[in-house]
């Protein structure tokens, strides 16, 4: 079916205007303090999701190899950064230039500093291509980041889970602690904030999941130092 065709600047200026969206809902546990909200209504989300399949421009897979004990490995996803004119983005050794924002991102950005009043100067943009694209657990603890300014993370396209663990329920022995993970289905046109300090102590991660097979993108607005 033919979908009509919005503009979705316009969309998104009308909607950080009427406050039309769903609240943010805080999740708080021991040094974890998060907010989820859906922001996005499903036809401004599809819109927003079709401009970015036909017009974000991933990294050339060369550039996108991790090594682990030696090996190098394909990162099990697509990706690329845009932002600011000078930022980079570092990745297992490698620097890479951020490209310069395109309409979509930049409309996105504008709508995230309405909605939740941070300045974003940088989005790392991660595609699932299929249900066995994933991302691993890790922390968003980079010296590079803005404290102060929360990640924001919209997802599109397929749902998927987010899982979150603290950092002493993963070690062993008789450090390990027993803190239940914090599991949340991130649906189309979603918005989850994680603020300081989630992310000195709790990792994060995307599992793979079976019959979850549809395409995700991923934005996670950041607030860069200047370098
Ligand atoms: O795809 C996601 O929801 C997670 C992305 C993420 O953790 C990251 O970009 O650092
Ligand atoms: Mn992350």
């Amino acid at each position: 079916m033919k979908r009509m065709k919005i503009d979705l600047k316009c969309t998104l200026e009308e909607l950080a205007e009427s406050k039309k969206y769903a609240e943010m809902k805080k999740i708080r546990k021991e040094n974890l303090d998060i907010d989820y909200g859906v922001v996005l209504p499903r036809i401004t989300a599809d819109e927003l999701f079709d401009q970015l399949q036909r017009t974000v421009e991933y990294y050339d897979q060369e550039l996108t190899k991790v090594r682990v004990f030696g090996k190098w490995h394909q990162i099990p996803r697509q990706q690329v950064a845009y932002g600011d004119e000078g930022l980079t983005y570092a990745f297992s050794g490698i620097t890479i230039p951020a490209k310069p924002w395109i309409p979509s991102l930049s409309d996105v950005r504008t709508f995230l500093t309405k909605i939740t009043g941070f300045q974003y100067n940088f989005v790392l943009v991660n595609r699932y291509r299929n249900e066995n694209d994933h991302m691993g657990e890790h922390k968003d603890d980079e010296k590079e980041l803005d404290h102060n300014t929360p990640i924001a993370s919209l997802t599109l396209g397929q749902e998927r889970t987010f899982v979150l663990k603290h950092g002493d329920a993963r070690k062993k022995g008789d450090k390990k602690r027993n803190i239940p993970p914090v599991k949340l289905e991130l649906q189309h046109g979603s918005l989850l904030l994680m603020n300081h300090p989630t992310n000195e102590y709790w990792y994060h991660s995307l599992p793979p999941r079976k019959s979850a097979g549809g395409v995700r993108i991923n934005l996670t607005f950041r607030q860069l130092k200047l370098q």
